[in-house]
């Protein structure tokens, strides 16, 4: 049986790695004898030749690492300063020093040269997201055919973004070396066509098969799941639930986000001022808690957010707070797994509002956290690629201050049936689509398009 690649940037690290991606592929990898590569966290002065094992762990690990100017040009420079706010839509945060794609080919080629020692014929490979997008050109220019696979994390931009890259036939040409692009949603899937349809040389097929540069590369929409039936028992367990929110106000309101620019915090913020202006009544009854944990805290536009977030928290509770009520508790720090799955089942909502994300998991957890006895709201951005599934939450335009205190009010007021109704629909979705049906649908379409004979496509430009 062919063995599973997972290569991605960041290595699932320590002897018992948790998280969705792992607990998704851990069968597969340890079936068929897998093996992960990725980032050891180490930053050297002189990188190893190859990759480097990793002991323990319930499958085999290998890790590459990077010099201080392969970090700061490869990981901060090109792919957080320059994909990452480009495929969110930010192209007036695009940073884009003259070195960095240099850096960030460099870098990918030296990866794809280890990958290529590890590899054996009939291998799967599959990829994981933007930083890594040139290793199927690399190896299959070392003359590899193995089926290699790239799954998207993130938006899929628009054809107008998309040739705010610095070389977007280079790009075109990274993608149609693979053999399938995995990508989140519906919308990531027509981004996808429209992009290719813009690209001299492309031609696309109305099934989304792309012929470019003499290769064929299929993409379609596998939306990421969770763990939901493990997170329901988690959360259950954690022995929190609605009756104890009066500890932190009647209705607890819980946003839960990386404090990342594209996770629209200010936003929310101002909407939920803007519910406590339209609303004095409410004021000591409920009340916002906001968990983001710091990233990439070296870049200047994650500075600005962080800054702009202790101003409008401060702001707003300045004008709304009384001696025992805070409006907005605002923490800066990661929590454990465990008591974030209580705080979820504790809140009446879930306020997910990101301006631009690929699925975010924060919604599917909040959902599946919920007591289905008495679940609360999850409120959604129409940005999220998680709305194209969890049809039932409270959709909201997170631009929009009043839509979103509105939603606010609606879900506060939510008779029981109804809740319980959206809830259950939801949580059937998140059951039946869930991580292990992600990785399994992955695995199998890659299959079919690396043996697929490849199909006729349709000239578009
Ligand atoms: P992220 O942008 O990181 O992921 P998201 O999908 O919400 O966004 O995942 C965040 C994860 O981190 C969740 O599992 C959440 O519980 C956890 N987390 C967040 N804050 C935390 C905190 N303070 N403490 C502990 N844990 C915390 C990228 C894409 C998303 C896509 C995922 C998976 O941007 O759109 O859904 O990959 O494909």
């Amino acid at each position: 049986m062919s063995r599973l690649v997972v290569l991605s940037n960041r290595m699932p690290l320590g002897p018992d790695p948790s998280g969705g991606l792992v607990v998704a592929l851990r069968d597969q990898l340890t079936a068929v004898g897998g093996l992960w590569i990725g980032h050891d966290g180490e930053i050297v002065e002189t990188p190893a030749p190859a990759l480097q094992p990793l002991d323990g762990g319930p499958f085999e690990r290998k890790g590459f690492d990077l010099t201080q100017a392969e970090h700061d040009g490869y990981y901060l420079g090109f792919a957080n300063s320059v994909l990452w706010p480009l495929f969110h839509g930010r192209t007036d945060l695009l940073d884009m020093q003259g070195d960095y794609l240099t850096t960030y080919r460099a870098v990918n080629r030296r990866i794809a040269r280890m990958v290529a020692e590890e590899l054996r014929p009939g291998d799967r490979l599959w990829v994981h997201d933007y930083h890594l997008f040139p290793i199927a050109m690399e190896l299959r220019s070392m003359g590899f055919d193995n089926p290699i696979g790239l799954f998207l994390h993130i938006p899929f931009p628009s054809a107008g973004d998309c040739h705010a890259l610095p070389d977007v036939g280079l790009f075109a040409r990274w993608l149609a070396a693979y053999d399938l692009i995995g990508l989140q949603s519906q919308r990531d899937v027509a981004a996808f066509r429209d992009c290719f349809a813009s690209v001299e040389g492309a031609r696309v097929a109305p099934d989304g098969t792309v012929a470019h540069g003499g290769r064929t590369v299929r993409a379609g929409a596998f939306p990421i799941g969770i763990d939901a039936a493990g997170f329901a028992a988690i959360a259950a367990q954690q022995g929190l639930d609605r009756t104890d929110a009066p500890a932190v106000g009647e209705h607890l309101i819980i946003g839960v986000d990386r404090l990342d620019y594209s996770k629209g915090l200010p936003q929310r913020f101002r909407a939920f001022g803007h519910l406590l202006d339209l609303r004095p009544d409410l004021a000591g009854k409920v009340s916002l808690l906001q968990i983001a944990p710091p990233t990439r805290g070296e870049l200047a536009a994650y500075q600005d957010i962080r800054e702009e977030l202790e101003q409008l928290s401060g702001h707003i509770n300045g004008q709304h707070a009384t001696i025992d009520w805070t409006p907005i508790r605002y923490i800066h720090r990661a929590v454990p797994r465990e008591r974030l799955a209580g705080l979820y089942r504790a809140a009446m909502i879930g306020l997910v509002t990101p301006l631009a994300d690929g699925m975010n998991l924060v919604a599917k957890e909040y959902v599946a956290a919920q007591n289905p006895e008495d679940p609360g709201v999850l409120i959604l951005s129409k940005f999220a690629g998680a709305a194209e599934q969890l049809t039932e939450a409270l959709i909201v335009n997170p631009h929009s201050p009043d839509e979103v205190a509105q939603a606010i009010v609606t879900a506060l007021s939510m008779p029981m049936g109804e809740r319980r109704k959206r809830h259950r629909a939801m949580m059937h979705t998140l059951l039946r689509h869930d991580v292990e049906w992600w990785s399994d649908g992955f695995l199998s379409a890659l299959d079919a398009a690396a043996h697929a004979p490849a199909k006729p496509v349709l000239r578009v430009v």
